[in-house]
Order: C-alpha cells, then structure tokens, then sequence
C-alpha cells in the first residue's frame, strides 16, 4: 500500500466518504487511490471555493466532515475564502492539500510555496506528512482534530513523494476530546436574573438554534416571560411550523440597537456579546443598550443543548411548554417583484424540509417574517460574511441530503464569485433550486457608503458598485453549464417559474429581476 491509498483507507475508517476535489499534478496518487479503494464519492468542483464551501455545507447538514482535495499553496489560497467562513460557522473540514516531493522543494519551481503558512490562519490544525508511512496516522490525527466539538477545520499537507512512496500504514482516529463541560456558577446566575424580573433576552447560537434547545429555550420563556433571539448570520437554524420561532439581529446597526434596547441583561448560549458587522462613524460596535450585562452559558465548543436544559431545570420550566409556530403561510403574491413579494412567494411555495441556503444580502433582509409559518425548514447562512458562498453551501448541503429539497437564495452580485458550483450541480443532478435576486448591483455597499460617511457616490464610486454594464444573463450562465434556468419579472412569474424549479429532481436557477 502507498501512502496515499493509506490515506484514503484512514479517511473512509474515520467516517469521510465525501471528497469535495479539484487536484493537480502533485495530487494524481491521490486521485488514483480514490479511484482504486471503493468507498468514496468524489466531487468535481471546477474552482475551490466551490469545493471549499460545499465542504461546508456538507458538514453542516450531516454534522461530519468532507475531505476536501485541494492543490498545492494556489489550490489552497483559492479555497481560503470559504475556509474563513467555515472556521466561522465551526465546521468541520480535512483538507488534503497536495505538496512537491519533499526533495523537490528546495528547487523553488513554480508552485512551490509556503502551504503551511496559507493554511494556518484558516485551520485549526495543520500537519504536514513526512513519509508514506506516516500518512496514515497524520491524517487520522486531522480527523480527530476535524471531529472536535463544535467542528474544526484540519488541514493535511501531502508531499507526492508521501503519496507514491510504499509502506503506507491505515492510521486509527485517536479519541476525540470530550466537550468542555458547561459551568454550573454561570447557569446558576442565568436563573437568578431570569428571576429577577429585569428585561432578560437569551441570545442564542451555533448548536442551540436546533429543533429541541429551540423549544427548550421556548419553554423557559414561557415560565420566565424573558424573549428569545437568534444571532445575525447562523449556521443552520431550524424554523417553519411546529418549532419555535426566533428572529434574528438585523444587520443595520440602528435597527439592531432599536431591537436590543429593551434589555438589560443578555444570556448568551453558543453566542457571542453582539456587535455590528463594521464599526461607523458615530456608532458603538457593542449592539446592546448602555449598561446592559452579559451571562454566557454556553461557547459554541460547550453543549448548548445540556446548558438550556440545566438553565430550563433551574427556573422551573417545564417541558412542552414552548409556544411554537403554527404552519401559517402567506398569501401567494401577485403584482409587481418587491422585496415582499419576494418574501411572500418564497413563504407561499417553500416545501416542507426544505434546506434554505441564504446568501440573499440585501434582497432577504425581511425574509425572516413571510416564511417563519412555512412548513419546517431549515435556514443555513454566512457566518464569516466572505461572499460567495451561497451556491457552494447548496451545493454540499444536496450532495450530504439527497432526499431534501435545497432552495439557495444567491444575490447576483455574491453568485457570480463562484458561479461554477452551477456545473457541479449538474453534473451531479443535485436537487437546488436556485433564486438568484438581479438587482445588478451591489446594493448594499450603496448603504455602505453613506453609513461610514463617506458622503454622496459620484460617477466613479458609483460605476464599483453597479453591475448592469453589461447586465448579467443568469439564464444563459445557467444554461452554459447545464442547468435549466429561467427569467422571472413579476410576482406571479416568480411563484410558477419556482414552482416549475422544485418540480424538477435536479438543478434549476431562477433569475428574479429585482
Ligand atoms: C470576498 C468578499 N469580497 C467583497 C465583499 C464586500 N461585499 C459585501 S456585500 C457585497 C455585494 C453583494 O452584492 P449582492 O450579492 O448582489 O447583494 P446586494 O448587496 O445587491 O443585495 C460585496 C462586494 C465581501 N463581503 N466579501
């Protein structure tokens, strides 16, 4: 056995048989090794911060890693944007990033490059094999680290002399560390103030916007009468009727002061103390009202799930208690496209346990409201606000969960930083259906630019953030790379042409003229 069929046996024992790939020369024992040992599903991307994201997505969907394989430094740097966000969300990810021969090296020819140092900043774990022998435990020591609470992101470097080399021995996934126990004194004062009559709101994140922490929290609601909201961007939030719905902090830091305002004390569980995505001008960073204090129970490393039942247990609150979300959807909108008829359509027609991968920016900012009755979905967004992920995020959430139906709702201006997860849609049939909002513009940074001070766009500041010269087809972007895609300009279009996508088993983008 080579090492680098000892990596693949290590990977598929450790629990891995998804393969997000765009590999090169260094990586083609790799490649044949996948080919070789049965067991792993392999998925072409044809950029990597495709494979980068729908490693990401696939993760959060399945609660395991992907490996992802990726080429050497350039390979990687192009995969580093969605590694941010993934770190972000706290997904697990192995990256196999292939290497020159270790005595290659050292002739600095043109791919060499520093791997190790463009993976640390977006890896929690970075280990390099250093001969075929070791592979096998190298990458098994990254799965460990990969599968530690609450998911992290390990990368293994793979020098092709490692690969080829004879003497690969499969590596045994050590123990994975236990998760960091909750602290029972901070549980202890989150039930003293949640006792204490002050306006209380319990800010929730990471593993406790699930189903049950979700209507844990809902029942100590109900027996304390303190709110209950989520963070801004969130991993996966599961929503629609029969759980308890929770909206989250508006992005626009007026907004999110006026919803936070009443409270005086914050209870954070898998959160952190909420602040703007930006400083302003003129605006604190710290979104709370002045004075207000913060009791955290729960990191995202720690058991959300375990913290909101020993708080719940404290307080009295029994389960089944929650108030939960009745089905209640809107009514199917006509007229002309509005960001509410958007919102109202997506409300109307979105199928029950669906998988919604949010990258709609401005275009979804009301989105929350018009499909909180939708049946039970859930709700995937950008946790490291690195555009471009949306359609990657789809893209690994319908290859980890092919019996769902994935909606991804992709901003024009975010969609056309990884536009080529279209393809691999395609060519792996995976059930997406795509809106992408064409408002050929950045719209948002148009807000942006006044918020900071900027002051009024002339021509120049105005031309970097338009995009309608020239306008962008979506129809034939999706066509081009074999997805059935249509151009939708009013509400009732909106409402047949996303009814005709989910009828499909398979790719299709909607272009929904903003
Ligand atoms: C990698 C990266 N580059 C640039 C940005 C800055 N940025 C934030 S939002 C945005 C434009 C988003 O446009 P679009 O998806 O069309 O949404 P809209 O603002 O029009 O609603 C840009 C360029 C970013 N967040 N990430």
């Amino acid at each position: 056995m080579n090492g680098a069929e000892s990596l693949v046996h290590t990977l598929l024992k450790g629990g891995i048989d998804v393969c997000f790939t765009n590999p090169g020369t260094s990586e083609m024992h790799f490649v044949a090794a996948l080919d070789k040992i049965d067991g792993m599903r392999c998925v072409l991307c044809l950029f990597e911060g495709v494979v980068s994201g729908a490693a990401d997505g696939y993760a959060r969907m399945t609660g395991k890693p992907a490996a992802t394989l990726l080429h050497l430094g350039p390979g990687l740097g192009n995969a580093l944007a969605n590694l941010h966000n993934a770190k972000k969300a706290r997904t697990p990810i192995v990256n196999v990033v292939g290497e020159h021969a270790t005595y290659h090296i050292e002739y600095n020819t043109p791919l060499t490059s520093d791997i190790a140092g463009i993976a640390r900043p977006v890896s929690h774990w970075v280990k390099a094999a250093s001969t075929a022998a070791d592979v096998g435990a190298c990458a098994a020591e990254g799965i460990a680290a990969a599968n530690t609470a609450p998911g992290q992101i390990a990368t293994v470097i793979l020098p092709a002399d490692t690969a080829w080399g004879d003497g690969g021995v499969v590596g045994t996934v050590p123990a994975i560390p236990e998760r960091r126990p909750v602290d029972e004194a901070a549980i202890d004062e989150a039930a003293a103030v949640l006792k204490s009559g002050e306006p209380t709101l319990i800010l929730l994140g990471a593993d406790a916007l699930m189903e049950d922490p979700l209507a844990t929290a809902g029942s100590i609601a109900a027996a304390t009468g303190c709110h209950v909201l989520a963070e801004g961007m969130n991993k996966r939030l599961q929503r629609g009727a029969g759980r308890l719905a929770v909206n989250r902090i508006p992005y626009p830091v007026p907004q999110a002061l006026e919803v936070l305002k009443p409270y005086s004390r914050i209870i954070l569980v898998g959160a952190a103390r909420p602040a703007g995505f930006f400083a302003y001008p003129g605006m604190p960073s710290l979104l709370a009202r002045e004075g207000c204090e913060f009791t955290l129970i729960a990191d995202p490393d720690q058991d959300c799930a375990a913290a909101l039942q020993t708080l719940a247990d404290a307080v009295g609150a029994k389960p089944g208690t929650a108030k939960l979300q009745e089905l209640n959807r809107p009514a199917r909108p006509t007229g002309a496209i509005t960001l509410d008829s958007i919102a109202a359509a997506i409300g109307a027609i979105l199928p029950e346990n669906a998988i919604v991968c949010d990258e709609s920016v401005t275009t979804g900012r009301g989105f929350y409201p018009l499909t909180a009755g939708a049946p039970a979905h859930d709700w995937l967004q950008n946790r490291g606000g690195s555009i471009g992920l949306g359609m990657p995020l789809a893209t690994g959430a319908a290859v980890a969960c092919p019996d769902r139906k994935v909606v991804c709702l992709e901003g024009d201006g975010s969609g056309m930083y990884t536009v080529q997860a279209l393809w691999t849609q395609a060519r792996e049939k995976l059930d997406v259906t795509t809106l992408v909002f064409a408002n050929s513009s950045y719209n948002i940074l148009k807000g942006e630019l006044a918020n900071v001070g900027a002051g009024n766009p002339g021509p120049r500041a105005h031309d970097m953030l338009t995009l309608d010269r020239p306008v962008l087809d979506w129809v034939d972007l999706a066509k081009g790379m074999g997805v059935e895609a249509e151009r939708a300009t009013t509400a009732d279009e909106l409402c047949s042409a996303f009814e005709r996508g989910l009828a499909v088993k398979g790719p299709y983008l909607v272009e929904v003229v903003v």
